[in-house]
């Protein structure tokens, strides 16, 4: 059965740079007034990377701890931490993401070529991160960039067993150079292999770059959710920078009610991936 729309918003990212991108929210006020206000759009979940004072990537402890504090005084928000943070990071790093006591987390299920980089998920890593989850009782999102990785989902729970809430939901990152392309045949072919994974599971996609607005429609209308951002686009059209992460909120909302399927509320979406109901 068909529901209503999760939008997740990815405001910001480890890959882009401020100077490069002014309207990259990077310093807390600036993520508080983008997660406020892509809330009041129709945003549910909001998928955290931090930056340090000179605005690049970091995955300080005391700056995830105050980052998750402040948006749970400020927005109904659910948190989900990236453990995958920028591709220089250490696994010990990616781990501690989990010490910040966020709603959700990220867990990519697989190493996948990254540009000129390589986005490394080694096995046994991705072991620890999914058991320390189940611990911890954080709800990981899985990050599949490749279909194989749906695969090592598979073999994951398989073997170590359901995600902490007993719901399964991965989101497809499509388009990037070395992934998986953002093309509508790729997504009807990893939702059929969504087949040999536990009943029930769901899942949202999102499109890099220009590859945005194709995954977004074809999500739409195969029953996925969406995943929209400044960390995935820049570009809002040809020659248009992206102005605000609310932009492309608006815009997916605005597809979402097209389609009939309207934003989830935060409440909708806490049941929906197996989330506690909020403590206010
Ligand atoms: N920044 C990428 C290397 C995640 O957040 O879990 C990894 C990434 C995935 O963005
Ligand atoms: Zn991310």
């Amino acid at each position: 059965m068909t529901t209503g729309t999760l939008i997740t918003v990815a405001p910001t990212g480890a890959e882009s740079a401020k100077a490069e991108v002014p309207a990259l929210p990077v310093t807390l006020d600036e993520l508080l007034l983008t997660a406020k206000e892509c809330e009041a759009l129709g945003a549910a979940v909001i998928h955290v990377h931090i930056r340090d004072d000179d605005a690049r990537p970091t995955l300080d402890q005391g700056r995830l701890r105050d980052t998750v504090a402040a948006l749970r005084e400020n927005t109904d928000l659910i948190v989900q931490l990236s453990s995958g943070g920028a591709v220089t990071d250490p696994e010990s790093a990616r781990l501690a993401v989990l010490d910040a006591g966020p709603d959700m987390a990220s867990c990519t299920m697989g190493t996948v070529n990254f540009g000129d980089d390589v986005f490394l998920n080694r096995w046994e890593f991705i072991v620890d991160l999914h058991t320390r989850m189940q611990e911890r009782g954080v709800v990981p999102e899985y990050e599949i960039f490749d279909l194989g990785h749906l695969t090592a989902l598979q073999r994951l729970l398989g073997k170590y067993g359901l995600p902490h809430g007993g719901h399964v939901h991965v989101d497809f990152v499509m388009g990037v150079p070395g992934g998986m392309p953002g093309t509508t045949a790729t997504l009807v072919a990893a939702q059929q292999m969504l087949r040999d994974l536990p009943e029930g599971i769901t899942f949202s996609a999102t499109g890099i770059g220009r590859s945005t607005i194709p995954v977004m429609l074809a999500s739409l209308s195969t029953g996925g959710h969406l995943r929209v951002g400044m960390e995935d686009t820049v570009t809002y059209a040809k020659g248009r920078p992206v102005e605000s992460n609310m932009q492309l909120v608006a815009r997916a909302v605005g597809f979402a009610q097209l389609a009939q399927r309207p934003p989830l509320t935060t409440a909708e979406a806490r049941t929906l991936l197996g989330l506690p109901a909020a403590a206010r």
